[in-house]
């Protein structure tokens, strides 16, 4: 059913009328414009390419417009970086965890941190008492930091760090770490992600309002062009954005767009263009539409050459040079049968160096259960060594140029991203394009549309949606790394009143204090170098002086506030794409979820009334969008929460709206800590009756935690919304409302 009615608005697109003839013969009684695909980004994959599709030529590798890569050699002299992104519980255990992964392959490193860090908290704030340590490694001062890298030559390892909300503490820590091993700031290469504006579409790991966020990034950036002329002062990147359901133009325009927009911060700041453009990276997230990733990477380095030649006019040619990083979908990794993930990671990474990345990281089978483990990594990275050193891929450049498909699929996202970067200019360029929340709703409806299509199983996802396994424990448990936060914690906490107590409080203080002096100036409208100092600059000082991320950050938070978001929800988006050229039963499913609404109400005087909530520093709110938009839609009143809650501050929400659902959605393994907490908090206030409920990355081994502590149900990913829907009016049956 659902080829056939997409079939109808196909007329239109030219499908060579030789080939017609010949296709015809085999099908009988379809079209060959039944064959059509409609990909989600809305280009029409087709059955069949020739020359005519091919309007324009590629070009050179190494040679503008850079579509066929940034070097003109590329793989055949020297492949791509394999760098994994890990980091977990305390410095040390990490530092022995990356070490061991350069003794065996890896090529660069990539640090996690904790959601603490992120968020600029140190470890013994009260707000963050269960992510220490979780989602990435605990960083509260120079000295966990020097333990992190201890033993690693920073002078010939190449260092990214995933840091955007804390990231003149942590950059500064590095650069303060390196020079006490011995290795001056000019010799460090690597990578500061340092991409705030995706963080307020989509990451939401900021810490500071938007307009001193951007100040800190030009900051950065006047720091680094002039003293570490190897390190790439930003990873603009798309990754998480597709993460959060942006599809493949989405992706390509949005970032492209932030990379203008970054642009444009250094040149108000009095830099130009080929003093940080040549140092500016990116970074795709790489999903299962093999055509469709490769075509994505080559149309953005063409859109960024091309672009930026059109608004900057730069001297340096590596201005206009595309440099990426690439990470596997962390999205399209399963529950179900996980170990299917291994080959959905493979095919994707073999899209990534198709596309030509520069660096890879390869995720892990396991990672939509838990955190990796030792054995889980060591396959991941093996991954990128069997493509890199087994299957001689890397001996030709671009070898998809002049595809007919290829070619074609690649100029269709190129026109397509084209018009949603002139949209976002249009609207003043990306600050103020987020400002008015377009860019965030248009990924949170291709996000809602997505779910729509899996669970009415139009995109199919083997193991989940087709070819179930019945037997759930066919495969075993997977072991996943489970990490004694407490524990961490204690450390932490041990350290850093350690270093407060051996450090001169005095000078902390006293650059602190130029640090808010700095943030005044900052509000002032004042420019680094000139009538004010650098904020990297000073915070490096600090960092030597032993002040921690937290006392940093609170310095500047003091003159800025922390950043609130407003949030708005997406309607519509699931129940149209549901609903059109739907199955029977499907269709049937969602009458019994209207019927069951309808008898819900009649019963109680309302409707079912869920929050759906986020807790602890995770920001990761796909999931809990995509459910809110999903159960509106569905008839429920849903209540979205803001982020970054505390049990308490949930508790409180919960019982003021009066719901009969309190949704937890959790992917930063904080469950552990706060699902108990929650419950808890429920019970002070008098809200027992109301159902707790928990989705998201809960490892199969936590449930039986969680339904303990007095959680009604646990949706792991791949859980279908009406069926979830289903499922809690069934419980609502038996509670007294
Ligand atoms: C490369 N080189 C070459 C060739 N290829 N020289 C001659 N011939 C060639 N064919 C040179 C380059 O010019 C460069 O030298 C050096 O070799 C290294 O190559 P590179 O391409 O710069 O590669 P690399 O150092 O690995 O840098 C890759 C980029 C960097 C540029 C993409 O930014 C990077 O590593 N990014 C990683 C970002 C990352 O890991 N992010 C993790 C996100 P020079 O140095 O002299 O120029 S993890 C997020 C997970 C989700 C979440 O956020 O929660």
């Amino acid at each position: 059913a659902a080829s056939r009615s997409a079939a109808r608005s196909f007329s239109s697109v030219p499908i060579d009328p030789s080939w017609s003839k010949l296709a015809q013969e085999e099908l009988k009684t379809k079209k060959p414009e039944d064959l059509v695909w409609m990909s989600a980004e809305g280009i029409p994959l087709k059955p069949v390419y020739t020359a005519a599709d091919v309007k324009t030529d590629p070009g050179l590798p190494g040679a503008f417009p850079f579509t066929r890569g940034p070097y003109a050699t590329m793989y055949t002299n020297s492949p791509w970086t394999i760098r994994q992104y890990a980091g977990f519980s305390t410095a040390e255990e990490s530092n022995a965890f990356y070490r061991q992964a350069l003794s065996r392959g890896q090529q660069g490193l990539s640090v996690a941190f904790d959601l603490a860090t992120h968020r600029g908290y140190d470890s013994d704030h009260p707000r963050v008492k269960g992510d220490v340590g979780m989602a990435g490694v605990a960083v509260d001062s120079v000295e966990d930091m020097k333990v992190l890298f201890n033993g690693i030559p920073l002078d010939k390892v190449s260092v990214s760090m995933t840091m955007n909300g804390a990231v003149l503490p942590i950059l500064a820590m590095y650069i303060v770490a390196a020079e006490e091993s011995g290795v001056d700031q000019k010799k460090l290469s690597g990578t500061i992600q340092n991409d705030i504006l995706k963080e307020f579409m989509v990451r939401n790991t900021f810490i500071f309002p938007p307009e001193p966020s951007m100040a800190i990034i030009a900051d950065i950036f006047g720091y680094t062009a002039a003293n570490m002329p190897r390190f790439n002062s930003i990873s603009i990147s798309g990754y998480h954005m597709q993460e959060a359901g942006a599809d493949a133009v989405l992706e390509a325009a949005f970032t492209i767009a932030d990379g203008i927009e970054y642009t444009r911060a250094a040149i108000s700041a009095g830099l130009t263009v080929d003093q940080v453009a040549p140092r500016f990276s990116f970074f795709w997230g790489i999903g299962m539409n093999f055509y469709m990733e490769i075509a994505k990477m080559r149309a953005a380095r063409r859109l960024w050459a091309t672009l930026i030649q059109e608004k900057f006019n730069p001297k340096d040619s590596r201005s206009l040079r595309l440099r990426t990083h690439c990470q596997t979908s962390g999205w399209s990794l399963t529950e179900q049968e996980p170990y299917n993930n291994i080959i959905r990671t493979t095919i994707e990474a073999m899209a990534a160096v198709l596309g030509g990345t520069q660096s890879l990281h390869t995720n892990s089978f396991d990672e939509a259960i838990g955190l990796p483990t030792e054995f889980s990594s060591r396959l991941a990275r093996n991954t990128q060594l069997i493509i890199q050193e087994e299957t001689q891929m890397t001996r030709v450049v671009d070898p998809w140029a002049g595809s007919y498909m290829m070619e074609s699929l690649t100029a269709d996202i190129e026109s397509k991203a084209l018009k949603i970067i002139e949209e976002v200019e249009s609207l003043g360029g990306m600050a103020k394009a987020l400002a008015t929340g377009m860019p965030k709703l248009r990924i949170e409806e291709s996000a809602t549309r997505k779910q729509a299509r899996i669970d009415a199983a139009k995109d199919v996802i083997v193991g989940v949606n087709r070819y179930a396994n019945k037997n759930k424990n066919a495969d075993g448990d997977v072991d996943v790394l489970v990490i004694d936060n407490t524990k961490v914690r204690e450390g932490q906490v041990a350290r850093l009143s350690q270093i407060k107590s051996s450090r001169d409080q005095s000078k902390v203080q006293a650059v602190l204090n130029r640090l808010s002096e700095a943030a005044r100036n900052v509000s002032k409208g004042l420019t680094a170098g000139k009538n004010r100092e650098n904020l990297l600059a000073l915070a490096v000082e600090a960092s030597r002086a032993r002040a921690t991320v937290g006392e940093i950050t609170s310095a500047l938070e003091g003159v800025w506030g922390r950043h609130a978001p407003a949030d708005r929800l997406v309607t519509g988006a699931y129940s149209s794409e549901y609903t059109r050229s739907s199955e029977d039963s499907e269709v049937k499913e969602l009458d019994l979820v209207k019927h069951e609404i309808d008898a819900f109400t009649q019963r109680t005087g309302r409707r079912p009334r869920i929050l759906v909530a986020k807790m602890g520093q995770d920001g990761h709110d796909r999931g809990a969008k995509v459910v809110a938009s999903g159960f509106a839609d569905l008839g429920f009143d849903v209540d979205v929460g803001p982020l970054f809650q505390t049990p308490a501050e949930v508790a409180k929400q919960a019982v003021e709206a009066d719901v009969h659902i309190v949704g937890v959605s959790s992917q930063a393994a904080g469950h552990r800590t706060l699902v108990p907490e929650l419950i808890a908090e429920l019970k002070k206030v008098g809200a027992q009756h109301m159902l707790v409920v928990v989705g998201g990355v809960i490892p199969r081994q936590d449930y039986d935690m969680m339904f303990d502590a007095g959680c009604s149900a646990v949706f792991g990913p791949g859980t279908r919304i009406p069926a979830a829907a289903l499922q809690l009016l069934e419980k609502l049956k038996n509670v007294d409302v």
